[in-house]
């Protein structure tokens, strides 16, 4: 059963008028902090238990990782921990395959981790990949994770083969240049045989946005504790989460959220907003350049008067996510 957040009342009076501009087709979701919060209680864990396993007396702190995400990828990650704070084993001859050993030590460990069933879906994942699939709506993902992390993720959390929830899979090694480099999204595109205005891409952060975008991709954000400090101009809209009828999810920045949790038609609603606004002002897409991209997000900010934050700074917008730390009381 297809959980729906708003009442049928409510979907009419949403229902956009009719559109000429290319349909919503396809959502392309990230993996690491957008299905999940697999970072803190999953790969960092998964890290130190590795690092221990490997004879060092290395230890990511929650502090700790969250300056390591500035890279995405588990090696790029080993590799910037390396760089900063052990630089001498950086000189050995075989430390490509030295940080191959320890990563694929790590990824075991991490696929155990959500075997047992230790990282629970985010709010509103199901619900959201749910109502797309009975909506016919194709779906795909786009991550810098393993395959074998995200398969232990989805075996843990939903009763369906991997393949058949998702009809392309761009992950880990895929392709030449990890996130925020287009290339997983550009592969994604590809394989799907779409243009890149009529996908929405689902993100959790600012590698992860930068991606989507300079492929061309609308993007939703749904924030986390270590991604809520981050700089999200461009996005069509932040939020804190996909949200359920009984937690609803609170609207951070850019265009509104009309209801209690982010469904198919809100994000119909956000990509005509956002081809219309493509249209109207002749912009490229794709790739939309970056101040291009600030300027939606200030339309966007116009448009939705109810949620409009003050902009401070060239287009930093500090006073939403102090907000937001204070309603979710991040640590
Ligand atoms: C996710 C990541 C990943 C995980 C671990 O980024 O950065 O590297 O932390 O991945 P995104 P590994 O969500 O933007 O795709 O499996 O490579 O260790
Ligand atoms: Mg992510």
């Amino acid at each position: 059963m297809t959980l729906n957040c708003q009442t049928e009342r409510d979907r009419s009076e949403r229902t956009p008028p009719a559109f000429s501009g290319t349909p919503l087709q396809a959502v392309i979701f990230d993996v690491d902090g957008t299905l999940a919060e697999t970072e803190l209680a999953g790969h960092r864990v998964a890290f130190n238990r590795a690092f221990h396993q490997y004879g060092l007396d290395w230890y990511w702190s929650r502090e700790l990782y969250g300056e390591l995400l500035a890279v995405t990828g588990g090696k790029e990650r080993i590799r910037l921990y390396l760089e900063r704070y052990a630089p001498a084993l950086l000189s050995r001859v075989d430390i490509d395959s030295w940080i191959a050993g320890l990563h694929q030590l790590k990824s075991g460990i991490y696929s155990e981790l959500v075997l047992a069933g230790s990282i629970p879906l985010r709010p509103g994942v199901a619900r959201l990949i749910n109502e797309l699939r009975a909506a016919g709506i194709r779906i795909a993902i786009a991550t810098t994770t393993t395959p074998s992390a995200l398969l232990s993720l989805i075996t843990a959390n939903f009763k369906r083969e991997m393949t058949s929830l998702f009809e392309v899979i761009g992950a880990g090694d895929s392709v030449a240049n990890k996130k925020p480099a287009p290339d997983v999204y550009a592969w994604v595109l590809q394989q799907m045989g779409l243009s890149p205005e009529a996908c929405l891409a689902i993100e959790d952060s600012f590698p992860g946005l930068a991606s989507a975008r300079a492929a061309g991709v609308p993007t939703l954000i749904t924030v986390n504790s270590y991604s809520a400090l981050q700089n999200f101009d461009g996005a069509l809209s932040v939020v804190s989460d996909l949200g359920e009828p009984n937690a609803p999810a609170h609207h951070l920045d850019g265009l509104p959220l009309d209801g209690p949790c982010v469904d198919l038609a809100q994000l119909r609603t956000w990509h005509r907003q956002y081809l219309e606004y493509i249209a109207a002002n002749a912009l490229p897409s794709p790739p939309t350049p970056l101040r291009e991209l600030l300027a939606i997000r200030l339309c966007c900010q116009k448009t939705a008067a109810k949620s409009l934050v003050i902009p401070q700074g060239e287009g930093r917008f500090a006073s939403r996510s102090r907000d937001f730390q204070t309603t979710l009381n991040f640590s």
